[in-house]
């Protein structure tokens, strides 16, 4: 019998210029946050900052600025998290593009979930699990170079699934083909996404500059909800957290970590061309 075709797991040239640039990524307004308490994340933050930390002496400033950033940013995966509700014990997640395994950490403590993050990063992936040896978590929160499109996973080993800000860099309908063969008959899938407003026309400037910034292709808001249903996932939630946003961006805004893409999610945000969106499905 022929052995099965094992995918390489960096197919196309975008795909290979996506994973150089997150192996290349040690930019301070993710790594001096995650340095706050050892949780790093690459997503953005939820809920109002704390006016004070602005008015900081001069000497402290800055480290209240950026604490209170990973404090908005933990909140946000909080909320993601929420959505799973219980997840039955014995349970087992799957990250969707883990980045450097924060929310990966934080459900395996909420839920005591098995929990597999995937990256196309080596150096994230790396990374990560050097993180999970460290917390002592490495036979329950595995992180794996591989291709969310394409796992290779069991058929209906997972409970659940989550996305935090990843479905940017790829199909949608490749994606959730993939996740509905993973996420077993009753369970769920949890995404957290930044889309562009197809009611007011296509792709705007800001769109268009935020895209620039991370290699990135942001969907319309219709494609997330024919790709879910063309699928088999049936929402049960949806949550614009647009305006819950905001606040973290003019903050990031007045750090010293500000990167130039804030200005761009700030117009994109308040013109009402993009959303910030919770997806909660459920697999039928
Ligand atoms: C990165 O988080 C998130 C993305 C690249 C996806 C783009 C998200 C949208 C909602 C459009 P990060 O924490 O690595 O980014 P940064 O370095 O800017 O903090
Ligand atoms: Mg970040």
């Amino acid at each position: 019998m022929a052995s099965p075709t094992v995918k390489p797991v960096l197919r196309t040239d975008y795909q290979r210029s996506v994973a150089d640039y997150w192996n290349k990524e040690k930019d301070p307004v993710n790594i001096k946050l995650g340095e706050v308490d050892g949780l790093y994340h690459h997503h953005y933050g939820l809920g109002q900052y704390d006016p004070a930390v602005l008015q900081a002496p001069p000497e402290a400033r800055d480290a209240a600025i950026i604490a209170e950033m990973h404090r908005l940013e933990t909140a946000q995966a909080e909320v993601l998290l929420d959505a799973f509700g219980d997840v039955p014990f014995g349970g087992r997640l799957m990250d969707g593009g883990s980045g450097r395994g924060g929310t990966s950490f934080m459900a395996h403590a909420r839920f005591g979930a098995r929990v597999d993050g995937v990256s196309i990063s080596e150096q994230q992936v790396a990374f990560a699990n050097a993180q999970a040896r460290e917390r002592g978590v490495q036979d329950e929160v595995r992180f794996h170079f591989k291709n969310m499109l394409d796992t290779g996973f069991d058929t209906g080993s997972f409970t659940g699934i989550w996305t935090n800000e990843t479905t940017m860099y790829v199909d949608l309908q490749q994606l959730y083909g993939e996740f509905a063969r993973l996420i077993a008959p009753g369970g769920r899938y949890v995404c957290i996404t930044g889309c562009y407003n197809d009611l007011t026309g296509g792709r705007s400037r800001a769109v268009s500059q935020i895209d620039q910034h991370y290699i990135c292709n942001i969907h319309a808001r219709s494609e997330y909800f024919r790709a879910l249903a063309d699928n088999g996932f049936v929402p049960i939630s949806v949550v614009d957290l647009t305006q819950d946003t905001i606040p973290y961006w003019e903050l990031r805004q007045q750090s010293s970590v500000a990167t130039g893409v804030e200005d761009p999610f700030l117009t994109a945000y308040k013109e009402g061309s993009f959303h910030y969106l919770l997806i909660v499905a459920d697999r039928i």
